[in-house]
């Protein structure tokens, strides 16, 4: 992944996605995925949630879904850890997301170790819901997350604008790749399921982002999420102490 991206169109079967929307819906309208950032905004106050998306079971098939892992594998190698989930229905109109990378540092030694980011799409992407921009070959040059946000979602030079994908499309970056979210040109638009996940290369201890992070892991090892396979995709062993937000 020279480029820091990968395409994968249509990599949901119909009938997963058939399964996720609904629970998409769920977690929006009953007021869960709220629950879930103020799980991590003020955890002294509101303590875990009380679902985790994971425990939808689509989405917790999503995780772990056999091409999604064998696409991964071909980047990263057989070796990865599940680092976080979140799934959203984002409403017509939603504003553009200005310029930034999504890697977690670690606290090894080694700086080719690698995360990468599952984004899913799936609707798709088209005029009517806002585009994802990329910048490739961005990862290569260690920068802060916000190292471009001053650029707010304006072109940059070089990006590519991913603009047209067919439903069911996933989108795996390098998580140190810069990329944008851009508003829908055509309104009034229609609304945008997306769900990202992510993953990191194992050899060192990774940042969690979720207070509740050992919770999540617990749970996906309870539901068998990875069927008896993929040792690692839930260890606990892979990460540092959760030390809040930043
Ligand atoms: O909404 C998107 O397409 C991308 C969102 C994004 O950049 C992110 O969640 O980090």
């Amino acid at each position: 992944m020279e480029s820091g991206y990968l395409v994968l169109p249509g990599l949901l079967p119909e009938a997963l996605r058939e399964r996720l929307v609904p629970e998409v819906d769920r977690w929006v309208d009953e007021g869960l995925r709220a629950r879930s950032i103020a799980a991590c905004t003020d955890p002294d106050r509101h303590g875990p949630p009380p679902l985790l998306e994971l425990e939808l079971p689509a989405h917790g098939e999503l995780l772990a879904h056999p091409p999604l892992l064998l696409a991964l594998t071909g980047l990263i190698g057989p070796s990865f850890v599940f680092h976080h989930l979140h799934s959203d229905r984002q409403s017509p109109g939603i504003p553009g997301k200005p310029w930034h990378h999504d890697c977690e540092p670690h606290d090894g030694s080694d700086p080719s170790l690698l995360m990468v980011h599952a984004l899913h799409y799936l609707g798709g992407l088209d005029a009517k819901v806002g585009s994802l921009a990329v910048l490739p070959g961005s990862h290569r040059h260690a920068a802060g997350k916000d190292a471009y946000a001053h650029h707010g979602t304006a072109e940059l030079p070089g990006e590519v604008v991913l603009d047209r994908l067919p439903p069911g499309t996933t989108v795996l970056l390098n998580s140190a790749l810069f990329h944008t979210r851009r508003p829908a040109p055509e309104g009034p638009g229609h609304p945008r399921y997306f769900i990202d996940a992510s993953y990191c290369q194992v050899g060192a201890r990774w940042r969690p982002v979720k207070p509740h992070w050992r919770l999540m892991l617990a749970r996906a090892r309870e539901l068998d999420l990875a069927d008896g396979q993929w040792p690692e995709l839930f260890a606990e062993h892979h990460f540092t102490e959760y030390t809040g937000t930043v």
